[in-house]
């Protein structure tokens, strides 16, 4: 039986993923922790118990902790690549600050801990294509620092007190549950809601520009097998490389025209978020992650893209005829 707690219930990767863990874990207890302005609703709401969780508030992790017999926790707390850049004090402040306030609970009451990090691990010096497991990680934003520094420090605590930390690298993540908020690769959500709606796509990111994507099932499916992986095969821990699918704004452009044709696209680059793209991989080798604990997409841009659109119709209400 698992019980688990996951910080940031109610964002674009928690939303979905303490649903996912209420379904794998039937048996067990999930808790949605989530911080006052961000009340879980509806079925993340009515399905299990939620708590207020403030990673910066220390006592608040542990009376989780105590009163649910938490033996994992999901720490999704974070500011995105672009608000990080506006908030660097605040991001350091959730990022690290709570990330140590997490491992000290985890290491009294033996709790796993996940914490992601991201292809913003890396940064300009590193190799762009094929971007090895194990590699130069000198990244240029404050997103990207605290990263680095969530996979040390993650690592730290493995190796110095046997605390179960696990990881992995995500890329931009497209989903039509919860919009992500202050990223880099959020043109590639954004873009998917401005075609259903007939809108015409202000790009901010510059053609050319080629980062690694995933749809979030593919991720939801990695945090689930990264924790429940044979201890005995990890040979790394914080951070595994994952990948499913790289594109430049083009290439997404023309897998929706392909659904919808009359679908338009201007660009207008945001230049904070230009740079920080500019400085992350075009795509990651995930050979260790499919070694390790069997790391295997399932979606690519056409069987995402497709995907996409029908559940954002659903969503929308904007009927299949609207092209
Ligand atoms: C961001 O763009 O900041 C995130 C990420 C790639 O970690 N989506």
């Amino acid at each position: 039986m698992k019980n688990v707690l996951v910080i940031g219930s109610t964002g674009q990767i928690g939303s979905e993923l303490t649903m996912k863990l209420r379904k794998v874990y039937h048996q067990g207890t999930i808790v949605a922790g989530y911080i006052p302005g961000a009340e879980p609703k509806g079925e993340l709401l009515e399905s299990g118990p939620s708590e207020i969780v403030n990673v910066t508030s220390a006592h608040t992790i542990a009376e989780a902790v105590d009163k649910y017999d938490i033996d994992t926790i999901y720490n999704l707390a974070a500011l995105l690549s672009a608000t990080a850049e506006r908030k660097p004090l605040m991001a350091w402040d959730i990022q690290m600050n709570g990330l140590l306030n997490i491992l000290e609970i985890a290491r009294e009451k033996h709790c796993a801990v996940f914490t992601p990090s991201s292809i913003g691990s890396f940064g300009p010096d590193t190799p762009r294509d094929n971007t090895p497991q194990d590699t130069i990680q000198r990244p240029t934003s404050m997103y990207g620092v605290t990263k680095v520094a969530t996979e040390l420090l993650s690592d730290y605590y493995y190796h110095k007190y046997g605390v179960d930390t696990r990881s992995v690298r995500f890329p931009g993540l497209i989903s039509y549950t919860t919009l992500p908020g202050g990223g880099t690769t959020d043109y590639a959500v954004e873009i998917y809601y401005a075609a259903v709606k007939g809108e015409t796509f202000i790009c901010p990111i510059a053609e050319g520009t080629y980062m690694d994507m995933m749809y979030m099932p593919d991720a939801l499916k990695a945090a689930v097998e990264i924790m429940e992986a044979d201890p005995r095969y990890l040979h790394h821990r914080n951070s595994f490389n994952i990948a499913s699918m790289s594109f430049d704004p083009e290439e997404v452009y023309e897998a929706i025209k392909k659904e919808i044709p009359g679908f338009k696209m201007k660009y207008q680059i945001d230049p904070v978020r230009q740079a920080i793209a500019d400085s992350w991989p075009n795509r990651m080798d995930d050979t260790c992650a499919r070694k390790e604990w069997g790391w295997n997409p399932s979606y690519n841009l056409k069987s995402m893209t497709r995907d996409m659109i029908k559940h954002l119709r659903e969503k929308l209400g904007y009927s299949q005829e609207s092209k």
